[in-house]
């Protein structure tokens, strides 16, 4: 299968150089959403977020148009055992670092699904971010084989 992760970042001039503006800063790899048969109506989408630059940046609001809604899960275990997803606001990227969406941990969810995921080789989502501005992603449908890192296997539960 090919894939081919595109990552467009909006950035309003390269002419511009300015030490208070963070565009491009900012870049998304390994994006991918699991394959979900017919009939199921909700999915999560993983992919790992770097910040190249020297100042933190905000994760403010995920879209999309596959699905009506997506929301930033985060998946904890209680005290009894029993996995929880709460729903975060918002995801800080500090400098210098890369955050990790990832099958277990953190996850976008996409609430009602449009169409079934059969019908997509990718599911395009674009982020705003606090400095940064908008970022496009597109994420490959599969499985957890799916992008091309070998390097970022986890195990699942
Ligand atoms: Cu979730």
């Amino acid at each position: 299968m090919n894939i081919f992760i595109i990552i467009t970042v909006l950035t309003s001039s390269f002419f511009m150089i300015s030490s208070a503006r963070a565009d491009g800063d900012i870049s998304v790899s390994n994006a991918w959403v699991r394959q979900v048969p017919p009939g199921v109506t909700v999915t999560a989408a993983y992919m790992t977020i770097l910040n190249s630059g020297d100042t933190g940046d905000k994760l403010l609001g995920i879209s999309t148009d596959a699905s009506k809604s997506v929301e930033l899960h985060e998946s904890v275990v209680d005290d009894e055992g029993v996995v929880r997803m709460n729903m975060l606001q918002e995801l800080t990227i500090p400098p210098g670092s890369e955050v990790a969406l990832k099958p277990g941990e953190m996850h976008l969810m996409l609430i009602d699904i449009m169409d079934p995921m059969e019908h997509h080789e990718k599911v395009t989502f674009v982020l705003e971010f606090k400095k940064a501005g908008s970022i496009e992603v597109e994420a490959a449908v599969g499985g957890p084989g799916s992008h091309d890192d070998g390097k970022t296997r986890h195990h699942m539960h």
